[in-house]
């Protein structure tokens, strides 16, 4: 990142619209396809999108050279079936129900790859059919279960990625899927977990997506505060069931092309179809233009899991306690944890900037390019945050006094070094 760029970004952070999670976004009745790659810089992205928080698609010769791109397709740009039978056949991975509503989700099951690919080449001999339902394998962790070297290229675009470079850290856990399915398989309405961003890059297929911006969403609830489930369903459309419904604006259709690349931005809801049988890989990221959109989730988590279990508040010496585990359990991430997140990623850049290293080369491994300028961006937006975060009520009941280093401190080490990068 170079210094403007920076200037800009906090510039926008520190205005009405950065201050609150990004509700405001401009009427848009389409999404821009950026074209070239030499003529599109990692500045051009931030500043354009990131930072905005609007979506966009990037064309196929943004992945040309993916390994997947050719091992995983056939000549005729199908899903090349035997490849991945023979690779990762024995790997088992989550496989979701389109077929059945469960909540607003699907239900899942988990089956060795080798099966679910008999099951899709059933399906399609079956001419798209079969008593099996409609099966969608989604959310499998390549990254986690193989080496995925010739396989794809984080693009630089996206590679400020605190959400997977925490989980690498601590060795447990990533963000980093692959999902693949049949025509006709779908992703019900939803916005992304913790409010993260994701990149879907399609290796082979098409997909429709349905794009909603923030807070748009409200006026598709239901009677009863509920979300759909189906955006697409005629049910919506029934003003009693819907009584908002013509508040909200049509989506924002996009069709996305093989190898083509579709940047989601941090709580825009949205329905993905699958338009081919299609295989893709997908993302999911925070960095420091949407961790304010991440805290003020985790607050509504919160709250919303404290009216669940208002009944025992009295009752209970160490109902707040309990809140934050039962958080912790529903949304994977509670106060504690949250605050580790930020710790571990405010000392890797404290320390980067201590060394006046970028952020790749303190990982030992390629360099990602996105330098000391980054490194500050971020402790500014951390440092941001973390003062929201010892001030909550609910923060403040959690025992921090285990905490190395203690929140205040943290935040007291995050301010100075703002104070010193001001002149970088
Ligand atoms: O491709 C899909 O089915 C869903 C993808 C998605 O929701 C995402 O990448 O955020
Ligand atoms: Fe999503």
């Amino acid at each position: 990142m170079d210094r403007e760029t920076r200037v800009f970004a906090e510039s926008h952070f520190r205005g009405p619209e950065g201050r609150l999670p990004s509700r405001v976004c401009p009427k848009l009745d389409r999404v821009d396809f950026i074209e070239k790659p030499d003529s599109f810089s990692y500045a051009d992205f931030f500043k354009g999108y990131l930072v905005p928080n609007l979506p966009c698609v990037f064309s196929s010769a943004f992945t040309e050279d993916w390994g997947s791109r050719r091992l995983w397709v056939t000549p005729s740009g199908k899903p090349n079936l035997d490849y991945l039978l023979q690779n990762y056949g024995d790997v088992v991975v989550p496989v979701a129900n389109c077929g059945v509503q469960e909540y607003n989700s699907n239900p899942k099951e988990h089956m060795p790859l080798r099966d679910y690919i008999s099951y899709w080449k059933e399906y399609i001999q079956g001419n798209y059919s079969s008593s099996r339902g409609c099966l969608y394998l989604k959310d499998w962790h390549l990254c986690r279960d193989f080496s995925t070297e010739g396989v794809f290229t984080l693009p630089i675009y996206f590679s400020s990625d605190w959400l997977n470079e925490y989980w690498d850290a601590l060795d447990v856990d990533d963000y980093r899927f692959v999902y693949m399915g049949p025509t006709g398989t779908w992703s019900p309405f939803h916005a992304d977990i913790f409010r993260s961003f994701s990149w879907s890059v399609n290796i082979c297929g098409r997909k429709k997506w349905l794009f909603f911006p923030p807070g748009q969403e409200d006026a598709l609830r239901d009677r009863h505060g509920g979300l759909p489930y189906d955006v697409t369903s005629p049910s919506l459309l029934d003003s009693h069931l819907h009584p908002t419904r013509d508040g909200c604006s049509p989506p924002l259709e996009v069709t996305q092309e093989a190898g083509e690349m579709v940047f989601v931005p941090s709580g825009w809801h949205h329905q993905v179809h699958n338009l081919e049988d299609t295989i893709s890989i997908n993302h999911n990221w925070v960095n420091g233009c949407n961790l304010a959109n991440m805290w003020h989730f985790l607050q509504q988590e919160l709250r919303a899991v404290q009216q669940e279990v208002i009944e025992w508040r009295d009752a209970m010496p160490d109902w707040h306690h309990h809140c934050q585990v039962i958080m912790k359990s529903c949304s994977g991430i509670n106060f504690e944890e949250f605050y580790h997140f930020l710790k571990i990623i405010a000392e890797r850049r404290l320390l980067l900037l201590a060394k006046g290293m970028s952020p790749g080369q303190a990982e030992g491994g390629e360099d990602t390019g996105l330098g000391p300028q980054q490194a500050a961006f971020d402790i500014g937006r951390i440092a941001e945050v973390l003062e929201s975060v010892v001030v909550h009520p609910d923060f403040q009941r959690v025992d921090t006094s285990t905490f190395s280093p203690r929140p205040e401190v943290l935040l007291r080490q995050l301010k100075e070094a703002v104070a010193a990068t001001t002149t970088l």
